[in-house]
């Protein structure tokens, strides 16, 4: 087992991975920026490093900075939490280079899924479906027409390097096609520095259903059930759910069947998350995530699993000390992201935290550094906490996180408890009968009928 872990993060995921260690009698090195000194994922530290100014790009995406910091602390492993360096291949290179063990994929699986065109071929070969569109990247708006013409319009210009949405560009028809794939282009290049692009044909209700896989070195793999991650506004996910009210048990079954096939095929280690659009009976490969995800506690609280103790487990080299058939799911459960916003307006709401009073009881779990006095910086993800609940049943779950929300006191700054208030109340989201683009007409549509 590792002595001592590097923890290359901040706020409740970098506190998520501290608890995760100490309970595995790891030693734990905090860095942070100078921003961050308060920080309770720093107060609770073995060992704490600043390496550097508020700015992410100078302190926390600094690599020389948290490499130095975690060879100074005679650090073995580095655990990158998401975000920041989580997905950047030459970091875990660079990390393994040193000498110190990367806590997550090999940084050829992180490039590989980096390439989202690589990554589509790639589910191919593993024998998993993608959406139809282009082979690969398009050259320019006349062969993006050609390829529209064949699957069909409305289609989806998305950029090769990008992932999470940005830069894409709905096509309704061909003469909408030369504007948007010019556009399509320049923000992608101005987004990831790289401006190739690829066609899909464009899915206009889909469901965002994300499988959960646990891999070791040594070739075993299971999954851990779906999420259902379809409530986002601008890319970003607002509530998630596992397991997803869409799906039946044969259905469940099938899909985590085959991205556990397609993970063996690979090669794959460590967690990661396979994304599909669900549309019409089928799941579509769209993406893969080759780190461990902020929606993490919801597979954990339906499986019993703590999927941190687990990712530091298969990176020492130990084998997965469980099969597929030994996981028992129990039950539901639901994730609220809270963040220091405007519930309305979504303008971000950064300040000093006056009173605090977190919920408990049954069922009830709250990852957040969060605490009175403490001055949620402006420099950084407006999430605050995640408000995770479970149940037996869904509808358990939805009256338990009702009573949560309405527990939960954070004074002196704005939060978005009042929209997952106002989501959890809808017949829409209480049927379970929603798809990617609920939440954004639900907001769009002004005050509607909540309490
Ligand atoms: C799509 C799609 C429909 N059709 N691909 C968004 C994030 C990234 N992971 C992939 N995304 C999508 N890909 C096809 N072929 C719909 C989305 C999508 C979306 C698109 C427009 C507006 C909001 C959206 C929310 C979630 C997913």
């Amino acid at each position: 087992m590792f002595e001592k872990v590097l923890i290359a993060n901040r706020g409740e995921i970098a506190l998520r991975i501290l608890r995760a260690c100490r309970e595995m009698g790891i030693q734990t090195v905090a860095v942070h920026s100078t921003a961050d000194t308060d920080a309770m994922h720093v107060r609770l530290a073995d060992e704490t490093v600043c390496i550097g100014p508020p700015p992410a790009r100078d302190s926390y995406l600094n690599v020389s900075a948290v490499l130095s910091a975690a060879s100074i602390a005679g650090a073995d492993a580095i655990h990158p939490g998401y975000g920041f360096l989580s997905e950047n291949a030459d970091f875990a290179a660079l990390v393994e280079k040193n000498g110190l063990a990367f806590i997550g994929p090999s940084p050829d699986h992180i490039r590989l899924m980096g390439d989202k065109v690589a990554a589509k071929k790639a589910a191919v070969r593993a024998g998993l479906k993608v959406v139809p569109g282009s082979d690969g990247p398009v050259a320019d708006a006349k062969a993006a027409a050609l390829v529209a013409k064949d699957i069909g319009y409305p289609v989806l210009i998305k950029a090769t390097a990008g992932g999470g949405g940005r830069g894409m560009k709905v096509v309704k028809d061909e003469r909408a096609m030369a504007d948007a794939f010019r556009l399509a282009q320049a923000e992608a290049k101005a987004a990831f520095g790289n401006a190739q692009v690829y066609i899909e044909k464009y899915l206009t209700t889909p469901r965002h259903i994300e499988v959960q896989i646990l891999a070791d070195n040594h070739g075993e793999v299971v999954h851990l059930g779906e999420r259902d991650c379809s409530l986002q506004r601008r890319h970003q996910k607002v509530l998630e759910e596992a397991p997803s009210p869409a799906l039946n048990a044969a259905e469940r079954a099938a899909i985590g069947g085959r991205a556990v096939a397609a993970m063996k095929k690979l090669g794959y280690r460590s967690v990661g998350t396979v994304e599909f659009l669900y549309d019409a009976g089928e799941f579509y490969f769209i993406e893969m995530n080759t780190r461990l995800q902020v929606e993490h506690p919801v597979t954990e609280m339906i499986s019993g699993l703590d999927l941190v103790r687990e990712m530091i487990r298969v990176a020492t080299g130990a084998p997965l000390g469980f099969t597929q058939d030994e996981i028992v799911f129990n039950g539901h459960s639901i994730e609220c992201r809270i963040n220091a916003e405007n519930p309305e307006t979504f303008q971000p709401s950064p300040g000093i935290i006056g009173a605090y009073h977190a919920p408990g009881g049954l069922g009830v779990r709250v990852d957040s550094g969060l605490f009175s006095g403490y001055t949620v910086p402006p420099h950084y993800d407006s999430m605050i906490a995640k408000l995770i609940v479970h149940g037996t049943s869904r509808n358990e779950c939805l009256m338990r996180l009702r009573r949560a929300l309405g527990e939960y006191v954070i004074d002196g700054l704005e939060t978005s408890i009042p929209l997952h208030q106002r989501i959890v109340n809808e017949p829409t989201f209480v049927n379970g009968d929603y798809d990617i683009h609920w939440l954004e007409s639900l907001i769009a549509g002004g005050r509607k009928s909540h309490d």
